[in-house]
């Protein structure tokens, strides 16, 4: 049988890392305590009280869908730069970037009678082959206890791994059951697909997910987030949501870092700096030593 390991917040990052290379998922248990989860739901409550289900073959039509959660909660906003997190994308995401953005925020509220999701691999959206590395990966924390009834998350353990038409036979599917204020993390190669709701209560989730600083974002997060918003957070989360310049040169503005948007240092017609990575530095070196000398 399919098995999900479930690490306790306090496991190394070694260990996280090594599970998550083995199986391309992992749950790490009650990383939010019960009050903040509490305050996330509240956060949560009104905007799924104010949209309408989804209506889709794949998104489903029982279910509710919230994004642009980096400007509507706060405790999204902690759990975004959660260094747990952080840990796992550094170490998975810059074998294939020299930095990360936030790719998509979702909160997902699935409610009584969704049927169980196609199985999928969500890197589909990023249509290139990168055997080296992975293209994005993803958070899903659990605001309700995620039960086998309630649509838990399936995921097939391994198949990050397995040829692209390769499809699981249904004792290689597993469920992310945990506990509320828990984590399940996992590659965009892997398979999987949000789980059926057979009971009378939605089941809530929140997924933050994170892509190669030079992929597009499935949600634009400069969009997503009003700037007077983007202008209060911390710098880490600032620079998560992609203001910052992906070398050489990806994303600057007026030739600058677009954090200048936020900082105030950002001058139209100001100095056009080059953004470079330190390899290219001896190359350029060269370059003008010769010259000079002619
Ligand atoms: O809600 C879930 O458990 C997963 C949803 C999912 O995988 C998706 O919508 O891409
Ligand atoms: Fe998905």
């Amino acid at each position: 049988m399919a098995q999900i390991e479930t690490v306790p917040a306090t496991e190394s990052r070694e260990v996280i890392n090594g599970i998550i290379e083995r199986d391309g998922v992992v749950v790490i248990d009650s990383v939010l305590s019960e009050a903040q989860v509490r305050i996330l739901d509240s956060e949560l409550k009104p905007h799924f009280d104010a949209v309408p289900n989804c209506a889709g073959d794949f998104y489903g039509y029982a279910t509710k869908r919230v994004s642009g959660l980096a400007a509507k909660s706060a405790t999204c906003q902690s759990m975004i730069i959660h260094p747990a997190i952080l840990a796992v994308m550094d170490h998975f995401l810059l074998k294939g970037c020299r930095g990360y953005h936030l790719n998509l925020t979702q909160a997902i509220q699935i409610g009584p009678g969704e049927p169980q999701q196609v199985i999928h691999r969500d890197d589909l959206m990023f249509n290139f082959v990168h055997p080296e590395f992975e293209a994005m990966i993803n958070t899903m924390w659990a605001v309700d206890d995620f039960t086998a009834e309630n649509g838990a998350t399936h995921v097939v353990p391994g198949s990050h791994k397995w040829a692209p038409d390769r499809l699981p036979e249904p004792h290689e599917e597993v469920q992310g059951v945990m506990k509320r204020g828990s984590v399940l993390l996992w590659l965009g190669s892997l398979l999987h697909g949000g789980g059926a709701n057979r009971t009378d209560r939605p089941r809530t989730g929140v997924v933050h997910s994170y892509n190669l600083g030079w992929l597009r974002q499935a949600e634009p997060q400069h969009l997503a987030v009003p700037r007077e918003i983007a202008r209060a957070l911390p710098e880490r989360l600032q620079r998560v949501l992609g203001y910052f310049v992906h070398e050489p040169n990806l994303g600057s503005l007026e030739g600058q870092d677009p954090i200048g948007l936020l900082t105030g240092e950002l001058t139209i017609n100001g100095h056009f700096r080059e953004f470079l990575p330190e390899e290219v530095r001896p190359l350029l070196a060269e370059h003008r030593a010769r010259l000079k000398a002619a």
